[in-house]
Order: structure tokens, then C-alpha cells, then sequence
């Protein structure tokens, strides 16, 4: 059977699940929230990673309803977490370009508040740099009816894109996610560094969180506390955890 058969199958019996991983504010080391990432536990092949299944399911438009599982999923869990008195909790998910299309998005949102009882702004949205640049226009609209719904918008795999400054001061977003190629190298990598410097200094003055991703080393960390960096994610604080594990890490934070 074709992948996409596959796909389609898994999302029929429940073969897709959510793993979270910790956002940290980068001086303090505290919990500030998680992303959901999408796994899929195919019945045979085992854990397949979204490498080998989001491209497929992007090219056939099966992403819409997975990614609307994924947020579904993601929004009840954070709910009971909330409930089980693990507070400011903010999630993120991950929104593809298809989705962002979607012109029913911004409704399908707001009714998987209403059904699992998220408040909205417990929910950051991700979409990538170029699938923001993608078609403009129509981002602003969605960026905008987003915003007003009461969620966060967060730019993903920043720097990767062609997102030019006056694009990012007219865009009604909350957070720039330095993309990790440009952790990777710090702190010895001088290109790295300078363009991280500026990404986070054009970020403050625009008021926008910085958040850097695949962060590995204690001297990348340290690197990014020094230039100013506000949030952390990556393997050295945490890879992403199952639900249970995740309930361990919020338990023994309390
Ligand atoms: O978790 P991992 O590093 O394996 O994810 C690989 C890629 O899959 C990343 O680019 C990530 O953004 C993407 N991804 C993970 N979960 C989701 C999801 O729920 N929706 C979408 N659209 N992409 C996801
Ligand atoms: O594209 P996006 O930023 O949504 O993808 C996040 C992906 O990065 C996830 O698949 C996650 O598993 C992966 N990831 C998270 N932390 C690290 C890290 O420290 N190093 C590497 N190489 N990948 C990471
Ligand atoms: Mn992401
Ligand atoms: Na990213």
C-alpha cells in the first residue's frame, strides 16, 4: 500500500500521538510551556518520524485533518494539565502551509477551544517563516484573525526564510524562533553568532519573544543567555517526552 493509504489509515485507528517537549526561559531555566510534535507508532514499520510521513502528508492534503488531530489532542492534554495545577503552561503547535490555507482554519480553531476548553491564550501557533511568505496577504488576514481569537503567533525555522524586516513590523506576530542551523554553530561559528545577535536584538526592539531551538550544548546555552535570548528548547534541557514523562517532568518541577 501507498504511504498516503497508510496515512489515512493511521488516522482512522488512532496510530498518531503527541510528544511534548519543555520551553525554558533561557536565564532562569523555568518552564514556560511545550511543543506539541506528532509521532506516528505505525502497527508494523514502528515509530516513524515526521521526516518520512509530514511531506506526504503536505503533498495530499492529509495534513489538514492530522493536524487538526494534533491540536485537538494537544489542546485537551494541556487542559488537564492546567487542571492538575501545572499553571502557566503555554503550548505550541505546529501549523503547515496546507493548513494555513485551509479557509476554514481560523473556525476549526476556535471550535477546538470551545470543545476542549483551552483558554486561547494557552495556544501559540507555529508556521514556518516561508510558509508565512508563501502568500502574504492572506497570512496577515489569518495571523490577524488568530491574534484576535486570543492565541499567540510564533514564526518557525526563522532565518531560514526571506522574511525582511518591514514584513516582520507590519505582521501581527508574538514570537521568532531562531532556527536551530543557526544554534548549531555557536558560539564558535562567527556567522552564527553575529546573525543570532541581530535576530535577537531586531526581536527586542520589535517587542517580539526570541526563542532559540536545538539547543545542545551548555556553551550554546550559556551563549544565548549572554546575547539576551529569552527561551530555550532543545536536547540539553529536554528531548521530547511521551505524555507520561511529561507529567513526571511537571511533577518533579513542582
Ligand atoms: O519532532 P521532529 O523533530 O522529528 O519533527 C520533524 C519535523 O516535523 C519538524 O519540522 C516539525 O516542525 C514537524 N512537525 C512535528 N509535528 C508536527 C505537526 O503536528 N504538524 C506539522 N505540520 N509539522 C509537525
Ligand atoms: O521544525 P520544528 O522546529 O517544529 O521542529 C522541531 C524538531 O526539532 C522536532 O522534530 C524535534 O524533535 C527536533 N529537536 C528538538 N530539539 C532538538 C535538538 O536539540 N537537536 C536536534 N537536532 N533536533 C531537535
Ligand atoms: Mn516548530
Ligand atoms: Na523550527
Amino acid at each position: 500500500v501507498s504511504l498516503e493509504t497508510d496515512l489515512r489509515r493511521g488516522l482512522e485507528r488512532n496510530e498518531f500521538l503527541v510528544h511534548y517537549q519543555p520551553r525554558l526561559e533561557a536565564s532562569t531555566g523555568r518552564l514556560r510551556g511545550m511543543e506539541a510534535l506528532i509521532r506516528w507508532e505505525h502497527p508494523e514499520s514502528g515509530l516513524v518520524p515526521p521526516s518520512q510521513f509530514i511531506p506526504i502528508a503536505e503533498e495530499s492534503g492529509l495534513i489538514v485533518p492530522i493536524g487538526l488531530w494534533v491540536l485537538e489532542a494537544a489542546c485537551r492534554q494541556t487542559r488537564r494539565w492546567l487542571d492538575a495545577g501545572f499553571g502557566d503552561l503555554k503550548l505550541a503547535v505546529n501549523l503547515s502551509v496546507r493548513q494555513f490555507k485551509d479557509a476554514g482554519l481560523v473556525q476549526k480553531i476556535q471550535n477546538v477551544l470551545i470543545r476542549t476548553g483551552l483558554p486561547a491564550d494557552h495556544l501559540e501557533l507555529e508556521i514556518t517563516e516561508s510558509g508565512l511568505m508563501n502568500d502574504i496577504e492572506r497570512g496577515m488576514e489569518v495571523l490577524a484573525e488568530l491574534k484576535n481569537l486570543g492565541c499567540t503567533m510564533a514564526i518557525d525555522d526563522f532565518g531560514t526564510g526571506y522574511s525582511s524586516l518591514s514584513y516582520l513590523k507590519r505582521l501581527p506576530i508574538d514570537v521568532l524562533k531562531i532556527d536551530r542551523s543557526f544554534v548549531m554553530g555557536l558560539p564558535q561559528e562567527r556567522s552564527d553568532l553575529s546573525i543570532v545577535n541581530a535576530v535577537v536584538g531586531m526581536a527586542r526592539s520589535l517587542g517580539l519573544v526570541t526563542v532559540a531551538e536545538g539547543v545542545e550544548s551548555n556553551d550554546q546555552l550559556s551563549t544565548l543567555v549572554s546575547i539576551g535570548c529569552d527561551e530555550v528548547q532543545g536536547y540539553l534541557l529536554s528531548r521530547p517526552l511521551t505524555v507520561p514523562e511529561f507529567h513526571s517532568y511537571l511533577t518533579g518541577m513542582k
